[in-house]
C-alpha cells in the first residue's frame, strides 16, 4: 500500500484529496492547523488510512516534530501533494498589505519548497511523485493578483527545475494549474466574507475540490514511465479576457 503526504488536507482540494486516495487504497498522512478536521477525517476514513499533523506548515520545527514520529505504516511517504496555500487580499498592489504578501510568500513558497527539500531523498529512495497545487494565477495576471500570482509562478517553475534536477531519479513531479474551484479559498481571501466567495461562485458552476482531487490521483497513479508536466484546468465557465488599456489625459 503507497503513502501520500498532502498537505492542507483539512479543507477544499486537499481534504478532497485525502478522500479520494484513501477510497483508491492509499495510505495519507493529512496536514493543516485545525487538528478538529483532521480528526474528523481520522474517524471517516479510520486511522489504519489516515494520519493526522497538526501544524503551521511555516513553523519547520512542528513540521520535523510531526513528520519525524510518523507510525510506521505512514513513514515512508511515496508521493508529495504540495497543496497548503492562500490568497489574502485582491487589492492592487498599491493598497496592499505588506504583512498579506509576506504570509502569501511564507506559506506558499517558502514552506512549499522547505517540505520538498526535507522529503526529496525519501522520494528519489522510493521513485516516488510530487504533485503541486499552482494555478492559472501563475500564467495569466489579473489586477489584484500580484504577490499571490507570483507564489504560484514559483511553484510552477520550481515544479519544471525539479523535473529537470531530478532527471534520471524516477521521481515524477506535476505542477495542477486551475482556474476557479469552490472551496474556502475565497473566504479565507476575503477575510471570512462568506458572501463574497459565495457571489464570486454564483452560476458559475465552478471546479470542485473532487475535480482536482481526481485528477491528482490520476496523475499519481499513472504507470510509472509517464510524467504529467504541467496540467492547466477551468470550468468550462471560466475563459480569457483581453488587455485593459489606461488612456491619458
Ligand atoms: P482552502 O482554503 O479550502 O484550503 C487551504 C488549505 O491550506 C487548508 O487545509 C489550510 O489548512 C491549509 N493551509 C493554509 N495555510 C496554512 C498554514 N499556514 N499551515 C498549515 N496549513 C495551511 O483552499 P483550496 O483547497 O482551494 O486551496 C488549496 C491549494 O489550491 C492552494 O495552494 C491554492 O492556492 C490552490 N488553488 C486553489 C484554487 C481555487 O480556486 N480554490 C485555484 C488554483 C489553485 P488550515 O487552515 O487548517 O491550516
Ligand atoms: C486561484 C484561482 O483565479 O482566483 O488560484 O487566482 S484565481
Amino acid at each position: 500500500m503507497k503513502t501520500a503526504l498532502v498537505t492542507g488536507a483539512t479543507s477544499g482540494i486537499g481534504e478532497a484529496c485525502a478522500r479520494a486516495f484513501v477510497g483508491a487504497g492509499w495510505r495519507v498522512v493529512g496536514t493543516g492547523r485545525r487538528a478538529e478536521r483532521l480528526q474528523a477525517l481520522v474517524d471517516e476514513l479510520g486511522e489504519d488510512r489516515f494520519h493526522p499533523c497538526a501544524y503551521d506548515v511555516r513553523d519547520e520545527a512542528a513540521r520535523d516534530a510531526a513528520l519525524e514520529t510518523l507510525p510506521d505504516a505512514f513513514a515512508k511517504i511515496d508521493c508529495l501533494v504540495n497543496n497548503a496555500g492562500l490568497a489574502l487580499g485582491a487589492a492592487p498592489a498599491q493598497q496592499a498589505d505588506l504583512a498579506d504578501w509576506k504570509t502569501m510568500i511564507d506559506t506558499n513558497v517558502v514552506a512549499l519548497a522547505s517540505l520538498t527539500h526535507k522529503l526529496l531523498p525519501g522520494l528519489i529512495e522510493r521513485k516516488g511523485a510530487i504533485v503541486m497545487l499552482s494555478s492559472v494565477a501563475a500564467s495569466y495576471p489579473y489586477t489584484g493578483g500580484n504577490v499571490y500570482g507570483g507564489t504560484k509562478a514559483f511553484v510552477r517553475q520550481f515544479a519544471l527545475g525539479l523535473r529537470s534536477d531530478l532527471s534520471g531519479t524516477g521521481v515524477r513531479v506535476t505542477s495542477i494549474e486551475p482556474g476557479m474551484v469552490e472551496t474556502e479559498f475565497t473566504v479565507v481571501r476575503n477575510g471570512g466574507d462568506q458572501a463574497a466567495s459565495d457571489n464570486l461562485y454564483a452560476g458559475v458552476n465552478p471546479l470542485t475540490g473532487g475535480d482536482i482531487a481526481e485528477t491528482v490521483l490520476w496523475i499519481a497513479s499513472l504507470p510509472a514511465h509517464v510524467n504529467i508536466n504541467t496540467l492547466e484546468l477551468m470550468p468550462v465557465n471560466q475563459s480569457f479576457a483581453g488587455f485593459q488599456v489606461a488612456r491619458e489625459g
